[in-house]
């Protein structure tokens, strides 16, 4: 079983060692039955689950049996703080292996000078970023009072010095409803606690970043990191004028690439739409569009990677071998060629979703797509994104309600629904699924009524109109039949 057997099919990679897998999977819920049958249980019927039913939350995928089979080891066990080479435990001589496969994946992936495999999340990934750059823009006129040439020489008393002469502790980030992300400054993450926080927003006509405005609140508000990365905007960004407008105010330029790496690492985004070459630190995840298992990553420009390589113990806890081991697998598969063209699938996918709304009179955030994401203005319909939300899961159709521009509902009821094309690409749905998803919404969107609760109008309650759920289910079971999840895999 190689990388390259792995991904010979580039819609559902390993189909072509199906038994082999189902032999593993059975004999491993047996092994699991035997101690806590639930556990068991539970297993079997999530994947019954996802099998039936059209995932289009757009940070989720299915990772390949190679990469789920990865995690289920003995390197889970060991522990191994510190970095490659340099352990807080003996015996980490195989869980170095490990981390510096899936950091040298990394590298020859995105093209990055330094790769850091340990964060166990996007949030831990990006508080590593947070904390890389601090420490690297803390000045040498700052540090040299303290009698310290780096912030990893400080003692303990010098820390309250430190925070007083850390002055400048601004961040600007997309805001929130604009497809920004929480980790990027925003108060129920702790980094809105740890910076002053400002927002960059978009253009409230089309949607649209206006990287005018957001160069004239850089200069105003001269922040020290200005991040770029979105989790629902749903368009490219040019991260060479981001890089421009970084470099005017003196800031340093982070990227969180969660939603999108699998573009980047497709060769869908290039050039000024890659942002490896021009930001100083790029985080993601590795469990989204990149298709790999639950986790994140620190890409880093030299000048910050000593710093981000203190991640774990200044950040984290235990990097979790088991999980770095699967990082390498799905970096492996993704560096094949059939990466790249599924990559383009997700992105030609979204147009041809984007396209089947449109058409059929929808609203979308921005008129459209051009990455893996579209977000579709449930207002139009007379509902809130969680009654929407609510009505798509009652007919098997799985989103998230997501905040949009200017949002009239809040951040919790919501006016949108943010739909994915990632997964049900793995699964092999083309141009024409895609038109018929967009039907299949907008069928289960007019069908549905917001209700009265009994004390008022609620934004939360609503009617599905009789038949409407069958008819939409009977549908997808079609589809979903003709595009198997895991395909010639039994439990
Ligand atoms: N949960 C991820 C998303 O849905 O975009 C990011 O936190």
């Amino acid at each position: 079983m190689t990388a390259d057997a792995v991904t010979t099919s580039s819609t559902a990679p390993g189909v072509e060692y199906a038994d082999t897998a189902s032999a593993a999977y059975r004999a491993a819920l047996q092994v699991i039955e035997s101690v806590e049958p639930r556990i068991a249980a539970a297993t079997r019927k999530e994947l019954a689950d996802q099998r039936d039913s059209l995932k289009l939350i757009a940070s989720e995928n299915y990772a390949s049996p190679a990469v789920l089979l990865t995690m289920g080891t003995w390197l889970s066990d060991k522990y191994a703080e510190g970095t490659i080479g340099h352990r807080f435990y003996a015996g980490c001589q195989n869980v170095d292996v490990v981390e510096s496969v899936a950091a040298e994946h990394a590298r020859e992936l995105f093209g990055a000078p330094y790769a850091y495999a340990q964060p166990h999340s996007g949030i831990d990934a990006n508080l590593v970023a947070f904390w890389a750059i601090l420490a690297t823009r803390v000045e040498a006129p700052a540090l040299a009072e303290l009698g310290a040439k780096h912030v990893n020489d400080l003692n303990e008393a010098d820390w309250e010095g430190l925070r007083n002469k850390l002055g400048n502790q601004r961040l600007l980030g997309m805001s929130l409803d604009a497809g920004g992300h929480l980790t990027h400054g925003f108060r129920p993450n702790i980094s809105g606690k740890m910076f002053h926080q400002r927002s960059y927003g978009t253009d409230p006509e089309t949607g649209l970043l206006d990287y005018d405005k957001l160069a004239a609140a850089a200069r105003e508000f001269k922040p020290l990191i200005l991040v770029g990365g979105y989790s629902a905007y749903p368009r490219r960004v040019n991260f060479a004028k981001l890089r421009e407008i970084a470099d005017e105010v003196g800031a340093t330029l982070m990227v969180d690439m969660a939603h999108f790496a699998g573009l980047v690492a497709g060769k869908v985004f290039t050039g000024d739409e890659d942002p490896v070459p021009h930001a100083h630190v790029t985080t993601t995840t590795t469990h989204k569009s990149l298709r790999g298992p639950r986790g994140g990553l620190v890409l880093a420009q030299p000048e910050y990677s000593d710093a981000v390589d203190k991640g774990c113990p200044m950040v984290l806890g235990g990097p979790l071998s088991h999980v770095m081991a699967a990082k390498a697998v799905a970096l492996a598969e993704a560096r094949q060629p059939s990466f790249q063209a599924y990559a383009q699938r997700v992105a030609d996918n979204a147009k041809a979703l984007a396209e089947g709304f449109l058409k059929r009179g929808a609203r979308l955030v921005t008129g459209g797509t051009d990455n893996h994401i579209v977000l579709l203005d449930v207002t139009s319909f007379g509902l809130t994104g969680r009654q929407a939300e609510s009505a798509l899961l009652d007919a098997g159709v799985v989103t998230n309600r997501n905040s949009i521009p200017a949002d009239p509902n809040g951040a919790w009821y919501t006016s949108g629904i943010r739909f994915g094309t990632p997964a049900l690409t793995t699964r092999g749905f083309g141009a024409a699924e895609f038109d018929r998803v967009a039907e299949l919404v907008v069928d289960v969107l007019t069908n549905t009524q917001p209700t009265q609760a009994s004390n008022g109008p609620s934004k939360a309650k609503y009617t599905l109109a009789d038949g409407t759920a069958e008819r939409v289910h009977a549908a997808s079971a079609e589809m979903l039949a003709a595009n198997p999840l895991y395909p010639g895999l039994t439990l």
